[in-house]
């Protein structure tokens, strides 16, 4: 008996102290006003970029099967971007009406775009010579757009990791994930005194060898330095499946769904990555996603109430592609245009579909019109909600009315001005965002 009340005490202090090194003391988490300020942004540029540009195949996921880990490991040496320039690619960002720039300081292949000082394998040691994050963290400052981080858990080229090859099942006795996790944490320590990012986009986190306790720790490491930090939810371990939503015991700030838009979720905040291309890293003649697709996604996510975090691959030179350029400049013509229905608004209170979605602010309901064939639109009923009036954002009043059940019918011009989302305003009687 006495055997067993030792075992249960036992397994009770295991489980107790695991759950504690699981969880994030809620003191320290990222403030609501914070969170808020970074869901206001509703638009970022993602960058997937190192030497693997060099091959045009996928950055690390190529390593050891499209290209030979020998090679892959090698190309760093050649890896000479003279023709970039931090002011082009956040100008570009800016012009595109991304309010955020995310850079993979360091992705599976372990490349480090900084002058780390906890690994030989980085830019310094390339014939470039020059700390890429750093020229971008300037020239966000100097642009005033948010300067953000991505951040790899798992490095397939660091000994100390485990797994050395994508999908690798077989952890190497030779390596030691501790020794792994003081680099890293002295990795982050230089990225976040160094450059001060306002948010780090973790990755990486769904291998065996990260443990969801690693995580916790390194969340809490992490707003020791910078309390407002923003943090995704990719620094603990993966549940498995898709990148989890934000539920109990996720440790991070935000959900990240990828290559799609999240589920409209007025609680938890979330943002969508995805690319404008097809491969995260720049590919030749990677097929470019049409206008309508770029305004749509951009719609939907912010109808959903999430931002987008849209992923631009330059080329080995250090150019972004000029197609890509043109892309996200017709994205930010459009921005100019409606703006207002996209940044610093709620989503909802409809579920985005293929005929519209909603976004809101104050008294005013911002209709995204994406299919303008029927000559009517229904919004279905807000309870106690009545439309004062209605018009086109930046044009002309729209035709509307009312029926007894409280549904909305909007009555469409035969020519709306923008095939791809008109944007029609309705100011209520109550303010939009509490409904
Ligand atoms: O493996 C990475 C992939 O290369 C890319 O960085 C995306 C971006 O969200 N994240 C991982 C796949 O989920």
């Amino acid at each position: 008996m006495k055997q067993l009340f030792t075992l249960l005490v036992l397994l009770s202090t295991f489980y107790q102290s695991n759950a504690q090194t699981t969880a994030v003391n809620p003191s320290i988490k990222t403030s609501k006003a914070v969170l808020d300020d970074f869901m206001d942004q509703r638009f970022g540029m993602f960058i997937h970029w190192g030497p693997v540009t060099l091959r045009g195949t996928e950055i690390g996921w190529s390593r050891g099967t499209n290209v030979p880990v020998q090679d892959y490991d090698n190309l760093y040496k050649e890896f000479n971007p003279v023709l970039f320039n931090a002011d082009t690619w956040v100008k570009t960002a800016k012009e595109a009406g991304m309010k955020y720039l995310t850079i993979t300081s360091k992705h599976h292949d372990g490349f480090c775009l900084w002058p780390t000082k906890f690994s030989d394998y980085n830019i310094m040691n390339s014939p470039y010579k020059k700390d890429i994050v750093g020229e971008l963290a300037k020239a966000c400052k100097k642009y005033n757009v948010k300067f953000c981080v991505y951040f790899t858990v798992l490095d397939w080229h660091d000994p100390n990791y485990p797994i050395h090859l994508p999908d690798g099942k077989n952890a190497d006795p030779k390596s030691d994930i501790h020794k792994f996790i003081a680099t890293m944490k002295s990795q982050l320590q230089e990225i976040v005194t160094q450059y001060h990012p306002y948010m780090l986009w973790f990755d990486g986190n769904w291998e065996s060898p990260w443990k969801n306790e690693y995580g916790a720790d390194l969340y809490t490491f992490l707003k020791k330095l910078d309390p407002n930090v923003i943090i995704n939810n990719r620094i603990g371990a993966s549940q498995g499946g898709e990148h989890p939503k934000l539920t109990e015991g996720i440790i991070g700030d935000f959900a990240t769904p990828e290559q799609k838009i999240g589920e409209l979720n007025m609680k938890n905040p979330w943002e969508t990555c995805m690319t404008i291309c097809q491969q995260w890293a720049w590919k030749p003649n990677d097929n470019l996603k049409t206008l309508k697709e770029c305004i749509q996604t951009l719609a939907k996510t912010s109808g959903g109430n999430g931002n987008l975090l849209f992923n631009v691959g330059p080329m080995a030179d250090g150019r972004i592609e000029q197609r890509q350029i043109n892309r996200l400049k017709e994205m930010g013509d459009w921005l100019a245009i409606y703006g207002e229905s996209i940044y610093g608004t709620k989503g909802g209170p409809y579920k985005p579909n293929e005929i519209f979605a909603t976004t809101r602010k104050n008294n005013k309901l911002y209709v995204h019109i994406f299919d303008g064939k029927s000559a009517d639109v229904i919004l279905p009923a807000l309870e106690g909600v009545k439309v004062n009036q209605a018009y086109l954002l930046k044009g002309s009043k729209i035709n509307y009315s009312q029926n007894t059940d409280g549904s909305i019918v909007l009555r469409l011009p035969e020519h709306l001005p923008n095939a791809d989302d008109s944007v029609i305003v309705l100011e209520l009687n109550t303010n939009a965002e509490r409904i």
